[in-house]
């Protein structure tokens, strides 16, 4: 009996299940022509009248729903039968935002790759505000993979610029984590299905479903930077494009393209008709007026070290100056007097010995030097070391393991030549001994001491005005750290 009723129960909320979040597969052809209705309505394939009362049976023979269908297939790329077949249901099943991909149906049946809303932002500089946070992913991680989307892909190729504030009343856009009614007339549908919903310009609302299983750029999940690039997209004023590759594209692409490094061609070409290309002082043509060299000038702290073996010569980067060390001759310069089209303020740099190549990071950019220091490339830093974020505080190549690690924030990536090996945080790493002050953060490493002996056993890490040593091959941290100031490189002694 109780057997009997427990499976009663049971089957009860399995229906019940079903009508809600069920697969397409698992439905009589009847519902399944139903949902269909509902989702084409949904996203704009099918005008959204209320007073229509449609049943399966005028559906089956309505060239509205089948015109519908077929324009569904053309704008993600199937075969236009007009049918709900397989391939067609599986779409429907995907993963996606929960923007509309016409908002007027049908369009004169012309399938666009990217469309842009008529209303863009009428400034430059946009703020934003994370007002609710995941549950899935650390607070500090959101934070990261924000910046990155603003900064790292609409800013480059717009004269956008973009900053977190801390507070909703100054800011033009406020983004939100939130699950199924959340005070919106979109309510969220639980893990699958819609992942986000964004609003047209100057709305700059943002809402990410957090019932889905948010992953950062390493871990299992839906990567939170692919739908946070998408959903800013919009909030620039940018709809939904029938072009696969674009990341305007509303499905959710797992695999391969799971962390997004570049923006599609579409995307570029969508968002520059709003608001034109980016600017000259973002450029690389730019021109630098610091004052001369001041004498006697002293290091107090450092933003970037970098040593050739080819040269036997160090560069140590402070402001707009670099230091130039070989042995015990030193040389103040600026910096893109030896660096061409270097900027100032650099944040990390160093030399691959695999290339006999110099790499400056500054921002989202990667500037290369052959081995005599000419000028050979700038990229952006994604495009050259896998899913590295812009604005990273360090990078050294290290000579024992051929790795080279990238450090930001509190995180490490280590790269194996231009592959993501791993990303852990710095306190994760088992570099044994390693003070806790290094743990959020360090400015600057070199693998050979800035004094120039370049068969010293140790790795050099700055932070603030001291360092530390740790030797290169057990990763053990010596005990003792050093003030910068005191040493004959800094010009200070
Ligand atoms: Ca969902
Ligand atoms: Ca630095
Ligand atoms: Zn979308
Ligand atoms: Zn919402």
């Amino acid at each position: 009996m109780c057997l009997l009723f427990c499976c009663y129960v049971l089957i009860i909320i399995i229906a019940a299940k079903g009508r809600t979040n069920g697969s397409l597969f698992d439905m009589s052809e009847q519902e399944r022509m139903m949902e269909a209705e509902e989702y084409l309505k949904k996203y704009g394939y099918l005008p959204d009248i209320p007073e229509t009362t449609s049943s399966p049976e005028l559906l089956q023979t309505s060239p509205n729903f089948h015109e519908a269908v077929r324009l569904f297939q053309a704008y993600v790329g199937l075969e236009q039968t007009g049918e709900l077949d397989n391939e067609t249901l599986t779409f429907m099943e995907s993963p996606r935002c929960g923007f509309k991909d016409f908002s007027s149906p049908g369009e004169d049946g012309e399938v666009l790759k990217y469309s842009t809303g008529t209303v863009s932002w009428p400034k430059n500089h946009l703020k934003y505000f994370i007002k609710e946070y995941s549950i899935k992913l650390r607070d500090e991680e959101v934070k990261e993979i924000f910046q990155d989307s603003f900064q790292q892909l609409w800013a480059d190729v717009t004269p956008l610029s973009f900053a977190e504030v801390e507070n909703e009343f100054d800011a033009d856009i406020v983004i939100r984590f939130a699950t199924r009614q959340h005070g919106d007339a979109n309510p969220f549908d639980g893990l699958g299905r819609v992942l986000a919903h964004a609003w047209l310009p100057t709305s700059g609302r943002a809402h990410f479903d957090d019932d889905e299983n948010w992953a950062g750029p390493t871990g299992y999940g839906k990567s939170l930077q692919q739908v946070a690039v998408h959903e800013i997209g919009h909030m620039l004023g940018m709809k939904h494009s029938s072009a696969p590759e674009a990341v305007m594209a509303p499905y959710f692409r797992s695999g391969r393209q799971y962390h997004i490094s570049v923006l599609d061609e579409d995307d570029i070409v969508g968002i520059q008709s709003l608001y034109g290309a980016p600017t000259v002082s973002t450029t690389m043509t730019q021109f630098t007026t610091v004052s001369p060299v001041p004498n006697g000038a002293c290091l107090d702290k450092v933003d970037a070290v970098t040593c050739s073996n080819v040269l036997q010569r160090c560069y140590v980067f402070n402001g707009p100056y670099c230091w130039s060390i070989e042995g015990v001759h030193r040389q103040v310069s600026i910096i893109d007097s030896v660096f061409l089209f270097s900027p100032s303020n650099v944040n990390a740099a160093f030399f691959s010995p695999s290339n006999g190549r110099t790499y400056i990071l500054k921002g989202c950019y990667v500037y290369q030097y052959d081995e005599n220091l000419n000028f050979v490339s700038r990229r952006r830093n994604s495009q050259v070391w896998q899913a590295l974020p812009c604005s990273i505080n360090a990078i050294f190549y290290s000579s024992n393991d051929g790795l080279t690690y990238a450090f930001k924030n509190s995180w490490v990536y280590a790269y194996n030549s231009g592959r993501l090996y791993g990303r852990i945080r710095i306190e994760n790493l088992r570099w044994p001994n390693m003070p806790s002050e290094l743990f959020t953060g360090i400015d600057a490493v070199s693998d050979v001491p800035p004094g120039g002996q370049f068969s010293d056993n140790f790795v050099y890490v700055f932070k603030g005005d001291h360092y530390y040593m740790m030797n290169r091959r057990t990763k053990f941290f010596s005990t003792d750290s050093y003030n910068v100031k005191g040493e004959i490189y800094t010009g200070c002694a």
